[in-house]
């Protein structure tokens, strides 16, 4: 409650500084200043990759236009920071593909468990045509947003606090943190688990005091977020690839020149292959400190068990997801 007002107070401010387009009201003339808001530390790959993304715009515009980044969530929990960029107080995010598909509705095709073959099959994706279709929807009309750019998340499996999960049946009555927005509650669900979505800021609290057995997530947050010292059984289930995705706020973007939307869009995507290399830096670092500090880190023994529970997902989505899906999959 009382960080719930916080964050409202500092939202406020944020707005009354900067209710005027970023830029527009710099003191110096010309210089385009924008906020962006990521939710993990400085160090993780993905925060990293933001500030490789604002050097990128700062180059190219020969220092006019320059991103801050505002890491570990001082700027809200996702959802919050989304409703802020719809009003122009934060004008870029990197947040989780999950958090935005409650606007784009058509982003639930890329959270379908075991959508891919493998990482490439989803970067063919990303950056082909389904990936310029998608990051459009983000930007339609009345969303708010601008879609940006993606970058890597790895794939999530589940981890608990009480055991292995070592076949699906372990998941049963378990009681598994999931993201707010999403598909995921579908999913652990048909396990047999109950699904409670749930800011992330607040999950490791949430699995300390026992409120929920676990969660799931990727390999380099399970890290960076401490999660495992609170649920140290994590079983490679690798039920899902979740993509991040760096969305503008449309409020703000409107009051840039277009060649400037374009500078900072094209350079979004120009720090995918950076973000990508450290995501595999950091997850390789993350996976050594994770066994050095004890936890169990298993591959589920019969992997096709646990796919055996996607199909009604599926099949429970709308004809243009589903459409997404095949066309996805049919994606050499
Ligand atoms: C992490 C994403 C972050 C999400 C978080 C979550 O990087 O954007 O908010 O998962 O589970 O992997 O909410």
């Amino acid at each position: 409650m009382r960080r719930r007002t916080i964050l409202a107070l500092l939202a406020f401010s944020i707005f009354t500084l900067a209710a005027a387009p970023s830029g527009a009201q710099d003191s110096k003339p010309g210089i385009v200043r924008l906020r962006l808001a990521e939710l993990h530390p400085a160090d993780h790959p993905t925060a990293k990759a933001d500030y490789e993304f604002a050097r990128i715009v700062r180059e190219r515009s020969q220092g006019r236009i320059q991103i801050s980044v505002y890491t570990d969530s001082v700027l809200g929990q996702e959802l919050e920071v989304l409703e802020q960029l719809k009003f122009g107080a934060i004008d870029i995010a990197r947040v989780s593909l999950a958090a935005v598909s409650t606007y784009a509705p058509r982003l639930d095709a890329l959270q379908m468990p075991y959508l891919y073959r493998d990482e490439d099959h989803m970067w063919k994706v990303l950056k082909g045509e389904i990936g310029k279709e998608l990051l459009a929807s983000v930007g339609a009309k009345g969303t708010g947003f601008v879609g940006l750019g993606w970058f890597e998340a790895g794939s999530r499996s589940f981890y608990d606090s009480r055991r292995p999960l070592r076949k699906p049946s372990d998941l049963a009555g378990l009681r598994i943190r999931v993201q707010e927005g999403g598909v995921m509650d579908e999913l652990v669900q048909a396990y047999g688990a109950s699904a409670l979505p749930m800011a992330f800021g607040e999950s490791y609290a949430a699995i300390l005091r026992g409120e929920v057995d676990g969660a799931e997530n990727n390999y380099s947050t399970y890290y960076s977020s401490g999660h495992y010292q609170v649920a140290k059984y994590y079983t490679l289930t690798e039920h899902v690839r979740i993509p991040e995705i760096i969305v503008g706020s449309a409020l703000s973007f409107s009051e840039l020149p277009a060649a400037d939307r374009e500078l900072i869009a094209r350079s979004a995507m120009d720090s995918i292959d950076y973000q990508r290399s450290a995501w595999r830096d950091y997850e390789e670092k993350a996976a050594v400190k994770l066994r050095a500090a004890g936890v169990s880190i298993e591959y589920p023994a019969d992997p096709a068990a646990w796919r055996a529970f996607v199909a009604p997902i599926y099949a429970a989505q709308d004809a243009p997801t589903r459409a997404l899906v095949a066309r996805i999959r049919a994606l050499k």
